[in-house]
C-alpha cells in the first residue's frame, strides 16, 4: 500500500546559504529526494534551479527579508553568513545579526532549525583531545565564536520559546580526505545529506548537538546526540589513508589543534596555550 505523503514533508524547506559550497551541494541533492526548497544567499544562485526549487537573493541583516522568506517554512537549514575566519567586522551582520532573524522567523514559524555550526567552535583545542559533545568551547577566531553565539542563541530559543534545533559542528565536508586533519574531520557527501534528512525526520530533536564527521577511527570526537535523530555515519576516512597520510603543512599551529589554518590566521601568542585550559588547578 503506498503511504500518504506526511504534511511536514509537503511544506517548503528554506535554505540559507544555497550559493555556498554545501549549499549547493543540499540543493541538489535534497531536490533529488522530493523536497520542495526555498533557496537563498546574499550571492546569486550559480546552478540551475533544481526542480521545486525556488531562489531568492537576500542579506540575511534584512530581518524583514528573511521574515517573509521563511514564512510557511516547518525546517529551516541555516547555512547562510560569513564560512571562513575575517575580521570581526565582517563576521557581526551576516553571522550574529543574521542568525538572529533566522530564530526570530524559526520562533514564529514554529520552525526546527539545522544550524551549520563547526569544528572552529572547538578549534583551539589540540588535536590529540578527544572531545565529547557537552566539552567547554575553546573558538579559534571570530568565525568560531560567531558559531559559539549561534549555539547558544539556539539553546536559548529552545528553552525560552521550544524552537528544536539540530547544531552540527561540520568538520570538512569535502569529496575524500585530502591531508591527515581532513582523516579526523571528514564528513563525507553521503553522510552529510543523511545527517540532514534525518534531522527532518526526527520525532523530537530538542536542542541535539552532533559532530559532523564521518565514522573516521582518526576522530577528534566522541559523544553526542546522534541517537536523537538517528543517524549513522557510512563512510570512513579509513578507507582513503593513503591519500591522506604524510599529508602535512609546516604550520606548526596550524598542525598542533583542530582548527587547522583558522588557528593561525592572527595568531600572536608566543608559543601556545595550556593544553587543558579546564583543568581543576
Ligand atoms: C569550516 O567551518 C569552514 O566553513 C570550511 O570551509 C572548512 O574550512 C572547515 O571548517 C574545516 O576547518 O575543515
Amino acid at each position: 500500500m503506498k503511504e500518504s505523503p506526511s504534511p511536514m514533508i509537503d511544506r517548503p524547506v528554506l535554505l540559507t546559504g544555497a550559493s555556498g559550497l554545501l549549499g549547493r551541494l543540499l540543493a541538489a541533492r535534497l531536490a533529488a529526494l522530493g523536497w520542495r526548497l526555498r533557496l537563498t544567499d546574499v550571492k546569486d544562485f550559480p546552478d540551475a534551479l533544481p526542480r521545486n526549487a525556488s531562489f531568492t537573493q537576500l542579506d540575511l541583516e534584512d530581518r524583514a527579508g528573511v521574515s517573509a522568506i521563511a514564512e510557511g517554512c516547518d525546517f529551516i537549514l541555516h547555512f547562510g553568513g560569513v564560512s571562513t575566519e575575517q575580521p570581526f567586522e565582517a563576521i557581526l551582520g551576516p553571522n550574529l545579526r543574521g542568525t538572529f532573524h533566522i530564530y526570530e522567523a524559526a520562533r514564529r514559524e514554529k520552525a526546527r532549525v539545522v544550524y551549520a555550526s563547526s569544528v572552529h567552535v572547538v578549534g583551539l583545542y589540540e588535536r590529540s583531545a578527544k572531545l565529547d559533545h557537552d566539552c567547554p568551547l575553546r573558538p579559534d577566531g571570530y568565525y568560531g565564536l560567531s558559531k559559539a553565539y549561534g549555539e547558544m542563541l539556539a539553546r536559548m530559543y529552545w528553552e525560552k520559546h521550544e524552537v528544536e534545533s539540530v547544531l552540527i559542528r561540520i568538520g570538512s565536508t569535502l569529496p575524500k580526505p585530502t591531508n591527515e586533519r581532513f582523516l579526523s574531520t571528514w564528513l563525507s557527501h553521503d553522510d552529510f545529506v543523511s545527517l540532514i534528512a534525518c534531522g527532518r525526520k526526527a520525532e523530537r530533536v530538542g536542542c541535539a548537538i552532533v559532530w559532523g564527521a564521518s565514522d573516521n577511527s582518526r576522530s577528534f570526537w566522541r559523544q553526542d546526540a546522534r541517537h536523537v535523530i538517528g543517524w549513522t555515519p557510512r563512510d570512513s576516512s579509513d578507507d582513503h589513508l593513503a591519500a591522506a597520510l604524510g599529508k602535512v603543512t609546516d604550520d606548526a599551529v596550524a598542525e598542533r589543534f583542530q582548527g587547522g589554518v583558522f588557528v593561525s590566521v592572527d595568531y600572536t601568542r608566543d608559543g601556545f596555550p595550556p593544553s587543558d585550559m579546564y583543568a581543576p588547578v
